[in-house]
């Protein structure tokens, strides 16, 4: 369950200001008369009320008011330039910006959801109650401020009008995380209080960096209020703790779409892309991968790249399904990108005309960053994420430090992207999607594609993911069930999520053609795994454009497919011009290794997670029909053809 506005409102007990006049004087008194006359355009009561509590709250020396003009956004990037975090770099308009040792990835153990007692929250989260959460907030945040300026901005998350936008305020003493939510979101100053009505809510976020020494990060916390749609952080700087407009309010999102959108809308850890089929139709995909599995190249792979990152889904009045993308920019992992897999993320990145920020890579002594995988000379020193680096340098641990950290960061606006379908990502009407994948890290067990063969069935691949650890979770390792690459994310109960895609993708809304195909995507098997001599993955990263092709074609009704227990699979006949298509050989041996049935395996993830599901409460039923059936029809194939069944032998 989730109760909007129940109990007290944390920022309001702190800043003890509940009407428009006690806002009105606080600001009065705080904020000069240049960023008084900005903030005079803002008539929202509520959203007065937050800032005037946040400035009570935090004592800043000043406060701004980024309005997102040309002129507010050049002080934020000076600001930031001044308080040193970031630095300017050799290329015109990039900056390097570093985060602590400890603080470089989302800190998911101090990081919680703010609760009322008796909520039930979903079995892989963590909570604290009101209470407690309000003590620390007395303890560490009340004067986090001093001496620095608070930054106030008002955003959208989506185009502005868009049926699934919902605006936020971001606040913050760091100029990094005001320029970051620059670049990653549409300032919508001049729209915020129209878009509040029309919506409903909106999101807000508080977040200081306070003294930004190691010594403080064990104290660092990320708190979600559900209640009141308020995130607070404390004494971090990763993008991914900090500027909770991205995780922090996606969360909310979540449990807004769950709890009160339900058969409406969704929110999704997805990327957003088009692919263009024969006769240049355009076919729009929404995919899930967990964070640090390769969304934002599979996102680019399109030629109507939309977003890499979040998705809004919603069924429209013509039955459609449609998404946008609550962004506008790219907060991407840079490791492994090379001009190889990723064309027009490098030429943004190693060209000229494109703002970058870049996060925890290696910078040279000519002002070059650097990181692994880039596939281009790399330098034996300069300085990264931990200081003065050079080649073998250990750690205190001898462990040796890498040239990068593996969740070093570029964050840039994806309409430099070359193949950004910036017109219609700005489209409050969002795009079609017609298919929708699911994939993680997965070396051993799934093929590459696989189709669902009803709505129920592409709930439960969903439901299904499970992916090994990257490191865009501090401590985080083994393989995880990873549902909907979204569990991170979902404040609620699972069963509650679950319940919700069914309904949703079942719905009598959809129009015949509006129904998604729902489908399973692996780049991850290993040539260990598919009993071959040969070594690491199976396929290659841009290979990734084939099993796209292939659902385009797939979902038009252009080819047909196997059909076996876990849903339809490709036919080597088709997949091979799709190959010819990307230059690249395509024997049948590799096909058949790739998307031979290997039963042990499959079974084994279906009991792991008929478990693990089985231990939550109020899991609809349908999924562990799914699963019986679905283990009932390989064992009975198992039975007749063994262990490993060949796909010839289902065609
Ligand atoms: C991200 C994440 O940064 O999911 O997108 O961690
Ligand atoms: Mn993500």
């Amino acid at each position: 369950m989730l109760e909007l506005k129940k109990n007290d409102d944390i920022l309001t007990v702190v800043g003890r200001i509940d009407s428009l006049a006690g806002a009105m004087a606080i600001i009065e008194k705080n904020l000069d008369s240049a960023n008084l006359q900005k903030l005079s355009r803002i008539k929202n009561t509520d959203a007065l009320i937050k800032v005037a509590n946040a400035i009570v709250m935090c004592q800043p020396d000043a406060v701004f008011i980024d309005s997102g003009s040309a002129a507010d956004v050049q002080w934020i990037r000076e600001h930031s330039l001044t308080k040193g975090e970031e630095n300017k770099l050799a290329k015109e308009g990039h900056t390097i910006h570093f985060d602590l040792p400890q603080d470089q990835a989302r800190l998911v153990n101090q990081t919680y959801y703010i609760i009322n007692e008796g909520e039930q929250m979903s079995s892989l989260a963590k909570s604290v109650l009101r209470a407690e959460a309000l003590e620390y907030i007395k303890k560490f945040m009340v004067g986090i401020m001093k001496g620095k300026t608070m930054m106030v901005g008002f955003f959208s998350r989506g185009p502005v009008g868009a049926p699934a936008a919902i605006p936020a305020i971001e606040i913050s003493s760091s100029a990094y995380v005001l320029h970051s939510a620059e670049i990653l979101y549409r300032n919508c100053f001049e729209h915020f209080d129209a878009e509040a009505q029309r919506t409903g809510l909106f999101f807000t976020n508080v977040h200081s960096e306070g003294e930004n020494v190691t010594e403080n990060v064990p104290n660092a916390r990320i708190f979600m209020d559900r209640s009141w749609m308020t995130t607070f952080a404390t004494f971090c700087t990763y993008a991914g703790n900090t500027l909770l407009l991205k995780k922090g309010n996606h969360r909310f999102s979540v449990d807004f779409c769950t709890y009160y959108k339900v058969e409406e809308q969704l929110s999704e850890h997805m990327f957003i892309t088009g692919m263009t089929g024969p006769g240049g139709r355009k076919t729009f995909f929404a995919g899930a991968a967990p964070s640090g599995c390769g969304k934002t190249t599979t996102a680019m792979v399109g030629s109507d790249f939309i977003g890499d990152d979040l998705a809004q889904l919603w069924i429209a009045e013509d039955g459609s399904l449609r998404a946008i993308n609550p962004e506008k920019g790219i907060f991407g992992i840079v490791e492994d990108v090379n001009l190889e897999g990723d064309p027009f993320l490098m030429k943004c990145l190693r060209g000229h005309g494109t703002e970058v920020i870049w996060s925890n890579v290696l910078i040279d002594k000519d002002g070059t960053p650097h990181w692994a995988g880039h596939n281009e000379e790399a330098p034996k020193e300069g300085i990264n994420f931990q200081g003065e680096w050079f080649e073998g340098k250990r750690d205190a641990d001898d462990h040796l430090i890498p040239m990068s950290h593996k969740n070093s960061r570029c964050t840039l606006v994806a309409s430099a992207i070359d193949n950004h379908a910036t017109e219609l990502s700005e489209d409050p009407k969002g795009v079609p999607v017609k298919v929708i994948t699911y994939s993680g890290r997965d070396g051993d067990t799934m093929p590459p594609v696989w189709v669902a063969k009803s709505a129920d069935e592409g709930v439960a691949i969903g439901a299904s993911i499970v992916s090994k650890a990257t490191a865009t979770e501090v401590g985080a390792s083994g393989v995880r069930r990873q549902p909907w690459a979204n569990a991170p994310f979902i404040p609620g109960a699972l069963a509650d999520y679950m319940e919700a895609q069914f309904t949703f993708f079942n719905s009598k809304k959809f129009s015949a053609a509006g129904k998604p195909v729902i489908a399973g995507l692996n780049y991850f098997l290993t040539h260990e795994n598919r009993g071959s001599s040969g070594k690491g993955l199976l396929g290659e990263k841009k290979d990734v454009k084939v099993w796209l092709g292939w659902l385009e074609l797939y979902a038009n009704g252009n080819v047909g497919a196997i059909e076996s227990p876990i849903g339809m699979l490709p036919r080597y006949n088709d997949l091979k011009p799709l190959f010819d298509s990307i230059n690249k050989e395509y024997p049948k041996s590799l096909y058949d290794m790739q998307f031979a049935l290997y039963i042990d395996n499959i079974v084994k993830r279906i009991d792991l997670q008929t478990e693990a599901y089985g231990k939550e409460g109020n899991i609809p039923g349908r999924l562990f029909d799914i699963y019986a059936k679905q283990k009932s029809a390989l064992l009975a194939l198992k039975e007749k053809f063994g262990a490993v069944v060949a796909i010839d032998s289902l065609s």
